[in-house]
């Protein structure tokens, strides 16, 4: 049985991995931190929760030791809109906080799981079916602590043995927590105010294309990596990850199969549509197909169903606060 810690638990990947790893391996294996205790009480209050800097070596050790931690995921990170405001912030976080986490998994040997995201490519990557291995030459903070991150993973890897393991996720699509500052927060957003106000004002233009995941495939993703044969895994840091590519005008289309008063308005925000313009269309990935099995289960079509039912489920009756959770 894993005994598991999560950084960054009460966001919106940890709060639904968390749950669903709980279940899997017992509440009681499963400990979380994050900086911050005003959210997520349902989680802190099901089990052993702890309040923690992830950049805090003492206190993540004390952790590690005393619950007998084998695997970590490190999910504290700061997305990209909000890394983009507060670079150097974003730098630190996102590089000393895993550095961190990799100096204790060496010294426990944990096995790690790190995500990494699209936002690894950059202007000069190929931008349809992007492929696993590639130029990376990001424009944003977020992708530059990104591609460190994948490097010093590996790095971590080959020099010391660490069994570290990522994916590169395409934006995540949810309805339990919100997201937490991306430039593909709008296609979440757009399917709140779909089901409460019947429009939505989207930031990015209409014909930009990006790669996204429903949250239970992004979830499914995240266990099955950290359970795969490690000899099948040459790919370890990062592999490229997706499960459908739209534009927020193809959304909107689907959106108004099941919602046909549906409208959807552009107001740009030139800072947010630079960074998903020097994202990829869509990546292909093969090689996790191939080394771990990775296979989807939602489309656009299948998600857009899902979010809306869950959603106006929820909001026909605002006392039903919590989320439907899938895994
Ligand atoms: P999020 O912003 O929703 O959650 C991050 C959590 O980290 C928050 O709960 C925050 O309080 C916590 N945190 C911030 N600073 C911390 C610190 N110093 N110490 C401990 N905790 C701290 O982010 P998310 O969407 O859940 O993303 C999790 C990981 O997945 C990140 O590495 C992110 O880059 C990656 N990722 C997310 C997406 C997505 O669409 N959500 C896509 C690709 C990759
Ligand atoms: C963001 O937009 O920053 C994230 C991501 C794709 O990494 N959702």
């Amino acid at each position: 049985m894993k005994r598991i810690l999560i950084t960054g638990a009460l966001g919106q990947l940890g709060s639904e991995i968390t749950t669903s790893l709980r279940r899997r391996y017992g509440t009681d294996n499963v400990v979380i931190t994050d900086i911050r205790d005003n959210t997520g009480r349902e989680l802190i209050e099901s089990g052993p929760f702890y309040l923690a800097d992830c950049r805090d070596g003492k206190k993540l050790t004390e952790i590690v030791r005393s619950h007998r931690i084998d695997t970590i995921y490190h999910l504290a990170a700061l997305l990209s809109a909000t890394a983009e405001a507060n670079p150097l912030t974003a730098w630190d976080l996102n590089t000393a906080g895993l550095l961190t986490v990799l100096g204790i998994a060496l010294e426990y040997s944990c096995a790690v799981f790190t995500p990494s995201s699209i936002g690894v490519f950059g202007p000069t990557t190929m931008k349809n079916w992007t492929p696993q291995d590639t130029l990376q030459r990001p424009t944003s903070m977020y992708g530059i602590t990104k591609v460190a991150g994948e490097l010093i993973c590996d790095y971590y890897n080959h020099r010391y043995g660490v069994d570290t393991r990522g994916v590169r996720y395409p934006g995540l699509i949810s309805n339990v927590t919100p997201p937490g500052g991306g430039t593909t927060d709008y296609a979440v957003d757009i399917y709140y105010a779909a089901v409460r106000k019947k429009q939505y004002t989207c930031f990015l233009k209409g014909d930009t294309y990006l790669d996204m995941m429903y949250m239970p495939d992004a979830v499914k993703a995240a266990i099955e990596i950290m359970e795969a044969n490690p000899e099948k895994l040459r790919h370890r840091n990062a592999f490229n990850l997706t499960a459908m590519s739209f534009s927020p005008e193809e959304q909107a289309g689907y959106i108004r199969r099941y919602l046909p008063e549906f409208e959807i308005y552009y107001e740009i925000d030139p800072l947010r549509q630079a960074i998903a313009n020097s994202w990829p269309n869509n990546m292909e990935d093969y090689a996790a197909r191939v080394e771990w099995g990775w296979e989807p289960e939602y489309d656009l079509d299948a998600m857009t169903r899902d979010m809306l039912e869950v959603l106006t489920l929820r909001f026909a009756d605002e006392t039903n606060a919590g989320g439907r959770n899938h895994v």
